[in-house]
């Protein structure tokens, strides 16, 4: 089976109330696209993008959940929580939580579990720093993000990874279409040996400075299965642009 091909906007910490306009322009712009969309707004925006998407296919995701049910986390925020205020997806491992909230894969592959138990599909990222690009690391650093990061019991259930190289993310700077597809096949190896022939249609979305002037040449690179988009999700006019370049 091939993989059905997500195009999702990761707004960051950015959006206001007011964004739910933005959400359903993004809604109102999509007819005809083969690909699913998805916003992951912060999260508590949830509530309100959810209700301003209902009636939509626009999918609403979080940008990160705790590796816990319910408990004593002060300021954090359950996959429970996403999934009651309307998400359906959530990222984990988002590079700037590894960098910046020192998670490891084995704390990725606790909130994986914790997304499935909530029913949310986890999309899980990985990627590469510039130092460890520049030592020729990138295929060995990624595969074994993905080897630590998924659980087992992710078979069978969908669920989808982001690529994302660390030194493209927010920079202007991407990689070329020959190492994209390089590291995605490296992935999809990975992902088959681990899963399967299930390994096969799992969708690998590429993320990093993706915009509506590079979107097609990447979106066509073979075993890019979508794009994560960061910066170029803000706008419902640009987010569309890369949506049609499918
Ligand atoms: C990478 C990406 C979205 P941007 O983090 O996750 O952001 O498109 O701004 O590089």
């Amino acid at each position: 089976r091939e993989p059905v091909p997500l195009i999702a906007g990761n707004w960051k910490m950015n959006g206001l109330a007011s964004s739910a306009a933005e959400a359903k322009a993004i809604a109102e712009g999509i007819g005809g696209t083969r690909a699913r969309v998805a916003v992951c707004p912060p999260a508590i925006l949830t509530h309100r993008i959810s209700e301003a998407l209902a009636d939509s296919p626009v999918i609403v995701g979080g940008q990160d959940a705790h590796w816990d049910d319910a408990g004593a986390f002060t300021g954090d925020i359950s996959a429970e929580m996403l999934a009651d205020a309307g998400a359906k997806l959530v990222i984990l491992g988002h590079s700037e939580r590894r960098q910046g909230y020192r998670e490891t894969d084995e704390v990725v592959r606790r909130k994986v579990l914790a997304a499935l138990r909530a029913g949310l599909e986890p999309l899980v990222c990985v990627g590469e720093t510039l130092e460890e690009h520049d030592a020729g690391q990138a295929h060995a650093v990624v595969t074994r993000q993905v080897r630590g990061s998924l659980p087992p019991e992710l078979k069978g259930t969908p669920f989808a990874i982001g690529y994302e190289p660390v030194w493209a993310i927010g920079t202007g700077r991407t990689p070329t279409c020959g190492q994209i597809e390089q590291i995605h096949r490296a992935i999809r190896d990975t992902l088959v040996d681990i899963f399967g022939e299930d390994g096969a249609s799992v969708p690998i979305l590429y993320g990093g400075s993706v915009k509506p002037s590079n979107a097609a040449e990447i979106l066509h690179t073979a075993e890019v299965g979508g794009a994560l988009v960061g910066g170029a999700s803000l706008k419902a006019d640009e987010f569309l642009e890369i949506v049609r370049a499918l």
